[in-house]
């Protein structure tokens, strides 16, 4: 029988194999035609919103961005494991910094399955130099201006705003900046290298398969742990006068081998910085792969508390909202939240921020500084982008802010300006829950009016879908760009 039924089947499989290709054909191709449509609104309907407003062309906006930069030094991630002879671990491990090849090859394990963002300093200098040392002659690596502060920047000024930048740089990093930075900070000789492992999805190594493309960064920086642009970024900010100020870059500080008592002394010195300014300046904080708890409490003590504005991706977002909840840090969370999972989660670090600046303590932050309430939060998901703005805040446009930070995800992952609808993909769901709360709203995704917006409480949420890239060209700085994609509109 078994025998018979395996002849049969082999008899007429080419037959069999050309009617469910013509079946597969058949029922695919209106299917995909009426993705293809969709997607087409979707896109037109984003740029009309990304255009509805322009910047204000009486002048240039200034914004002032801190801290660090390093060169970028991208490669595929697994070539470059493979490279050196790496084999896959089967133990997947989470480690605050890596000594050896050993946590590197676990670490690396725990977040390229899931396909999560993370960035983890090297301790070991050695190992790092052997790493960048076989990177530099992959096929297809790419060198780029890299670090939170300068491609914000270069986002910003591409945007056609003025910037103040603050890093310490060589003479030929400074070089390749727009003419719209200026810089402040030393002049270093050797600039800081970051380096990339990037993936895409459906990459395996050893038995791991990714999920969706991202990155794994290693660094092992000699400058910009220090901050040691600030005190000349203080000083040219007096002339500057900047319209917005922006603050990233400082998880360069997390597991470095700080002396005892330097850190505090940065963080107390950056606090001062920020609330020095003019309390009608915005101040926007950019959160990173945080991992040390120590860190994550003084960016709740010196600098959330000084932030009008915080951006983050939705692994940063739990990590953050669990801190500000008295838990432990979250080292890892689901990559491809729903929409109503991480609305809620803003909706509590907005209230928590906004109780804790209020507090009875007089609204002081650790050093007795003023606190500022959070009136601008904006997650970026790979789905999804999403914004809570208070209402009557200086934060103008949000709809359309949101429009374009969603734009900027496709044409930052494709490394592409014109977006190509071929190489993109919808994957949020046709319609979304405002929250995990049950009976709550449901809002569907209408193609010719993708982003949403709604009031609720003293603020208006706006989310909107991502083209998400399908041919992916880099991810790394994706956060970067689109966080200072959608603050541009917003000054
Ligand atoms: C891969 O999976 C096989 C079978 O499950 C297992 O025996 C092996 O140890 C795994 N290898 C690694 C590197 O995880
Ligand atoms: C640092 O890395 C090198 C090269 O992989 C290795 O030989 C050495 O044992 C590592 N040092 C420590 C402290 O793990
Ligand atoms: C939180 O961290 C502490 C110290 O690292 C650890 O002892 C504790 O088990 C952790 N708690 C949870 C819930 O993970
Ligand atoms: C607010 O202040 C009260 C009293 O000092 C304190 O018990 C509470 O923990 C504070 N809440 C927050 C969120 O800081
Ligand atoms: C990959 C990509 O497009 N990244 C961009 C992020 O923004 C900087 C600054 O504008 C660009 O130089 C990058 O090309």
């Amino acid at each position: 029988m078994e025998g018979e039924g395996r002849v049969s089947w082999m008899k007429y499989g080419p037959l069999v194999s050309l009617f469910v290709v013509f079946f597969a054909v058949w029922f695919r191709s209106p299917h995909d035609a009426v993705l293809d449509d969709r997607l087409d609104t979707v896109l037109s309907s984003l740029l009309r919103a990304e255009g509805k407003v322009g910047m204000d062309n009486v002048a240039r906006p200034k914004v002032a961005v801190g801290f660090g930069g390093c060169v970028d030094l991208i490669v595929d991630g697994i070539t470059l494991l493979n490279k050196i002879g790496l084999p896959p671990t089967d133990q997947p491990l989470h480690h605050n910094y890596i000594e050896n090849e050993v946590q590197l090859a676990e670490s690396f394990a725990y977040f390229f399955a899931p396909g999560a963002a993370a960035e983890r300093f090297m301790l070991n200098d050695t190992l790092f130099s052997e790493l960048v040392d076989a990177a530099r002659d992959i096929p297809g690596n790419r060198w780029a201006v890299g670090g939170n502060a300068p491609v914000m920047a270069g986002r910003m000024a591409t945007e056609g705003c003025d910037i103040l930048l603050g890093g310490s740089f060589s003479p030929d990093f400074t070089d390749v900046l727009s003419e719209h930075i200026t810089v402040a900070g030393n002049i270093v000789e050797e600039p800081d290298i970051h380096l990339i492992l990037e993936y895409p999805a459906g990459a395996s190594w050893g038995n791991y398969t990714s999920r969706r493309a991202n990155r794994y960064i290693v660094h092992s920086d000699d400058h910009n742990p220090y901050l040691d642009s600030m005190e000349d970024f203080a000083e040219k900010l007096q002339d500057f006068n900047p319209d917005l100020m922006v603050v990233g870059g400082l998880q360069m500080m997390d597991n470095f081998p700080f002396q005892a008592g330097e850190r505090d002394a940065l963080f107390s010195r950056l606090s001062a910085l920020l609330s020095s300014s003019s309390p009608t300046i915005g101040v926007h904080f950019e959160m990173a792969s945080f991992v040390e708890e120590s860190i994550m409490e003084d960016l709740l003590h010196y600098v959330i508390p000084h932030a009008d504005s915080l951006g983050m991706n939705e692994q940063e977002l739990p990590n953050l909202l669990s801190l500000l909840k008295g838990s432990n840090i979250t080292v890892l969370s689901d990559p491809n939240p729903r929409v109503a999972t991480v609305l809620d989660q803003m909706r509590e670090v907005y209230r928590i921020v906004n109780h804790r600046s209020a507090n009875v303590s007089g609204e002081r932050d650790a050093r007795g500084a003023p606190s500022k309430p959070l009136t601008r939060l904006h997650v970026h998901t790979l789905a999804f982008q999403a914004m809570i703005v208070t209402r009557g805040s200086q934060w103008k446009n949000t709809m359309s802010a949101t429009a374009k930070a969603s734009l900027t995800a496709n044409r930052h992952v494709c490394g592409s300006d014109d977006i190509d609808p071929s190489k993109a993909r919808l994957i949020m769901d046709d319609s979304f829950s405002v929250s995990r709360t049950e009976g709550s709203q449901r809002i569907p995704l209408q193609e010719t009016r993708p982003v949403s917006c709604w009031d609720e409480d003293n603020y208006e949420i706006c989310v909107a879908p991502v083209l998400v890239c399908t041919e992916v060209y880099q991810t790394a700085g994706g956060g970067d760009n689109i966080s200072a994609a959608g603050l541009v509109l917003q000054i």
